[in-house]
């Protein structure tokens, strides 16, 4: 089965955009996902179509209105009632792999875009709807985010990436940042490929990338080696 991905936004002919292109493209080429986009602006009632108003208690910028939001998603819902809804926004819980790897398992998402300074929130209380965030900072509108989020559901589907895609050696799946890469030339502006790499010796060329990416982890992911630390010093519960 293809995997469904269905957004709801105010700006349509952003999707697929960079994902019409290379693997994620060709993929949706053969069906092995398939892209369907709601207007927002559809599910307004009134009759100049309004799909925000300004915030309640005063301040900049508008609030998308919850009543507007909430048939859109209603909308999403019988089409596709299997598929999480999940909301772009910077105040949701922070996009994991663990979260992508599951999400790229089932049979879709439905991503509902916001744009403005945010959503009523009685949306989340109302309705099946998961706030998700994919890093700390503000991006203008949740459409970029819903297709970095889908990217990195796409590239697991089946198919799609071929070898490389087997993931087990890839950052995050060890819980540690992915050692560093080489490729030819062998020197380059002085600077030399480290030799191990060369030697041919497979046992040691894990330990030396074993060892780079504890280190590199350390110095530049701390939140992460901290983690992995604690996971590897206290081993899951129900181990012998
Ligand atoms: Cl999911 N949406 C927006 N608008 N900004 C963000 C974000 C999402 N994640 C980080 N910044």
């Amino acid at each position: 089965m293809s995997f469904a991905a269905t957004i709801l936004t105010l700006y349509p002919d952003m999707f697929p955009g960079p994902l019409g292109h290379s693997l994620a493209g060709r993929a949706l080429g053969t069906g092995v996902w398939t892209l369907d986009t709601l207007q927002i602006r559809d599910f307004a009632e009134d009759r100049h179509r309004s799909v925000d108003d300004t915030p309640a208690g005063g301040g900049a910028g508008m609030v998308m209105k919850a009543d507007v939001l909430a048939r859109a998603v209603d909308a999403a819902l019988a089409a596709r009632p299997d598929c999480p809804v999940l909301a772009m926004t910077p105040r949701g819980a922070p996009l994991t792999q663990d979260r992508v790897r599951t999400l790229a398992a089932g049979p879709g998402v439905t991503l509902l875009c916001g744009r403005f300074e945010g959503m009523d929130e009685r949306l989340f209380e109302a309705r099946p709807v998961e706030p998700v965030s994919i890093g700390d900072y503000v991006l203008s509108g949740g459409e970029m985010a819903a297709l970095t989020l889908l990217d990195a559901c796409i590239r697991l589907l089946p198919g799609v990436m071929g070898a490389a895609s087997s993931g087990v050696e890839e950052s995050f799946e060890s819980g540690l940042l992915e050692y560093p890469q080489y490729t030819r030339p062998v020197t380059w502006e002085g600077r030399t490929i480290p030799e191990v790499l060369r030697s041919g010796d497979h046992a040691k060329i894990a330990a030396w990338r074993a060892q780079r990416a504890a280190d590199d982890t350390r110095l530049r992911r701390p939140d992460l080696w901290e983690r992995y630390r604690s996971a590897r010093d206290r081993p899951p519960s129900g181990a012998q």
